[in-house]
């Protein structure tokens, strides 16, 4: 079986992108889906998965994956309220295998997910791409959030991990991770993944942790999923064969002493989903997100998808961020999920992927 391409689509009514849109990309067999307006530590129930099952069936898309079912903050603070949102966490495991879901891509990021200063910057070809400026996401959390609370409000679309709700509490959520530093993270993940596991190999469900982005310490707070280092350390912590990677090569490679490609061969079986994204670095720290093509970037996207090649990776892919292109622009389409790069970069890998299965006779 040769890896799975996926994309991402962020629901009827909540994406411009329509799955018809979607078809029309060669070689894509599932979507990569979530239920956008559950709170963290809600349960997703049946009917719910099985309405975007039956959306997705019409097109013939699988639903595989899901991107993300988020973590209830008392989980990642070690609150003792974390068990009850735990097992609400199982029962949405155990209702997401019925309707045959195999991954669940999530992330253990205090309070903020993915982190830009700039959603729509320009990359000097006339097309716009997320951007991060250092010097812009250091002290100020709320100058930063309130970017993205206005962008999110002025168009009428939220982003997931920036649920309103959560970000009005800023503060006091800021207070609530006081005293969570990286060890207590970490032991909160362990706490977390140790409960969950069972259930997990009683429905064959693979757990795949996101990588933090970017990959080091944001306001203050603690980040754990940066480097080779810390990956290794994660998937020994909790050694079980569900414990698995959502492996996203522009997180991690936000940071260029990153080698994705040594990570790939090093830890192939326990990838369960593989994030392509390729990021371009400034000499001041800067960073913006490029087009697919490894020569745009500096990801080393061949070499990254050599080396899943290599390893005979049979797990789901997916074109991450995207730049917004022939007219996207804001209102028009969500941050980095647009249709045409990310089609594009589907193209690119897909070439890539099928002249080395050639190659190799
Ligand atoms: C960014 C995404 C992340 C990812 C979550 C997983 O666009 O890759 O937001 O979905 O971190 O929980």
């Amino acid at each position: 079986m040769p890896m799975q391409m996926t994309f991402r689509w962020y629901g009827e009514g909540n994406d411009k992108i329509s799955l018809q849109d979607i078809k029309q990309i060669p070689g894509v067999s599932g979507i990569v889906w979530a239920l956008h307006d559950k709170m963290p530590g809600e349960i997703w129930h049946e009917d719910e998965i099985a309405k975007v099952k039956a959306q997705l069936d019409e097109y013939g898309f699988n639903m595989d994956v899901v991107e993300s079912v988020n973590v209830h903050d008392d989980i990642k603070i070690g609150l003792p309220t974390r068990d009850l949102y735990i097992e609400n966490y199982c029962k949405t495991i155990k209702n997401l295998a019925k309707f045959g879901v195999k991954v669940i891509c999530y992330n253990f990021m205090p309070i903020f997910d993915w982190t830009r200063s700039d959603l729509f910057h320009p990359v000097g070809d006339g097309s716009t791409a997320l951007f991060y400026q250092k010097n812009m996401i250091q002290d100020d959390y709320n100058e930063m959030a309130q970017y993205i609370l206005d962008f999110t409000e002025k168009y009428n679309m939220t982003f997931p991990g920036w649920e309103p709700e959560r970000m009005a509490k800023l503060d006091q959520l800021f207070k609530l991770y006081e005293g969570v530093d990286h060890e207590k993270l970490w032991a909160n993940l362990k706490y977390f993944l140790e409960k969950i596991m069972p259930t997990c190999e009683e429905t064959g469900i693979k757990m795949a942790i996101h990588m933090d982005d970017p990959p080091w310490d944001i306001f203050g707070l603690p980040r754990l999923l940066i480097d080779e280092k810390s990956i290794d350390r994660f998937l020994k912590m909790v050694d079980h064969p569900c414990n698995c990677l959502t492996l996203c090569s522009g997180s991690l490679n936000a940071n260029p002493e990153n080698n994705v490609a040594d990570i790939v061969r090093k830890h192939c079986n326990r990838i369960a989903f593989a994030h392509i994204r390729n990021v371009k670095h400034f000499e001041n720290g800067d960073f913006s997100e490029a087009s697919h093509r490894d020569a745009d970037g500096d990801t080393r996207i061949l070499d990254i998808l050599k080396a899943y090649h290599d390893c005979g990776y049979e797990g789901y892919i997916r074109p991450d961020h995207g730049r917004h292109l022939w007219g996207e622009k804001a209102g028009t389409v969500r941050p980095g999920y647009g249709l045409y790069d990310r089609a594009l970069g589907i193209m690119y890998m897909l070439g890539v992927w099928d002249m080395l299965d050639k190659l190799k006779g």
